[in-house]
């Protein structure tokens, strides 16, 4: 039994060194550097060169370094071997973390008080109760009803939109495409943890930005998307800004990554934009989750039915 490596866009070295030091005994392959593809039986991946999996006649399993496939599934050559994400705590954790800081800073209107502190105005806001507030989540999967639990013990009004019907207690749960537009219709502040796959992409267009909630306290609805950011139309976010349709935006993915330098997103007023870190996680404690999904595997245990991608839906 043998490792790949094969990592893109992050430090390949220090995860080669983590998956040695876990797997002693083991030959775990650097793929920058040539290796014997008919021993390689696991890949441990970010983002791997297209085609490089194809290569490996023995490849019994694929190991992502990360919670989302997209970037791994639109290799037409990847080969038809069980598919693994990441499920950790740590990384839901962390997400969490993000959406419930976007959530309450825009909810406690941190930007107004700010905007008063700067000119020294003792100006109080009026300020509804969380109750009276609707956070609607789009993707009630690991990540999404980890977001909906900690918003629910804040006491915010939680809804919930998924492909297929869900019934999550606490929470108004929508799917498919008749739920979304009741969905959006009482949203003050909606949260995007969707994967990105052919039926999401471009998914936060004007047409959906349209179609939600406008009177709250915030001047209008909130976007907070810690998905993924094809599922964005940047050009139709910055209208809705602009416009008044939209009142702030969160963003911690974008359409291009890194964000350019020339993007409008950088330094409009209305628009909060993380370099993709909403979940960074300890990549110790990841690569423990994969050596553990790793040796379960070889010892005939299969990869766990939560991690599992249905290449299918393509998440
Ligand atoms: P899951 O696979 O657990 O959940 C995905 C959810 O999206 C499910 O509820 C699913 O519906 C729903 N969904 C998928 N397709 C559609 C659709 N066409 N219409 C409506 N709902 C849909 O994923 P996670 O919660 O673990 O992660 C979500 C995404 O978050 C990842 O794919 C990744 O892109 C992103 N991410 C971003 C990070 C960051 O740092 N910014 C870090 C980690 C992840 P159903 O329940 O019916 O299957
Ligand atoms: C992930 C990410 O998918 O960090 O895990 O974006």
């Amino acid at each position: 039994m043998s490792l790949l490596v094969a990592i893109r866009g992050w430090t390949p070295d220090e995860w080669v060194e983590r998956f040695r030091r876990l797997m002693p005994g083991r030959l775990v392959f650097d793929a920058r550097h040539p290796f014997d593809p008919g021993a390689v039986t696991h890949a441990a991946v970010w983002k791997p060169e297209p085609g490089l999996l194809a290569g490996l006649p023995n490849l019994r399993a694929v190991f992502n370094l990360g919670a989302g496939v997209d970037a791994l599934l639109a290799d037409p050559t990847l080969p038809r071997v069980p598919i693994a994400r990441i499920v950790d705590p740590d990384l839901t954790a962390r997400m969490t973390e993000w959406v419930v800081m976007n959530v309450l800073m825009y909810h406690r209107q941190v930007h107004a008080h700010a905007e008063n502190q700067r000119r020294a105005v003792w100006g109080t806001l009026p300020q509804p109760a969380a109750k009276d507030v609707s956070i609607g989540i789009m993707g009630l999967g690991v990540l999404g009803r980890a977001a909906a639990e900690a918003l629910m013990a804040l006491g915010f009004h939680v809804r919930g939109w998924s492909r297929s019907p869900h019934e999550i207690d606490g929470v108004e749960c929508f799917a498919g495409a008749f739920g979304l537009g009741p969905f959006l219709g009482r949203t003050d502040i909606l949260v995007v943890l969707l994967p990105l796959t052919p039926d999401t992409r471009g998914i936060l267009n004007k047409a959906l930005l349209d179609r939600m909630r406008r009177k709250n306290h915030m001047g209008g609805p909130v976007l907070i998307n810690g998905g993924r950011g094809g599922l964005q139309v940047e050009a139709d976010i910055l209208a809705a800004l602009d416009h008044g349709t939209l009142a702030a935006a969160s963003l911690d993915v974008f359409e291009t990554e890194p964000l350019p330098a020339m993007s409008p997103l950088w330094a409009h007023p209305k628009v909060i934009v993380t370099p993709h870190c909403a979940a960074d996680s300890d990549p110790d404690a990841l690569a423990r989750v994969i050596t553990e999904a790793i040796k379960r595997e070889e010892s005939g245990g299969g990869i766990a039915s939560e991690t599992l991608v249905d290449r299918r839906t393509g998440y």
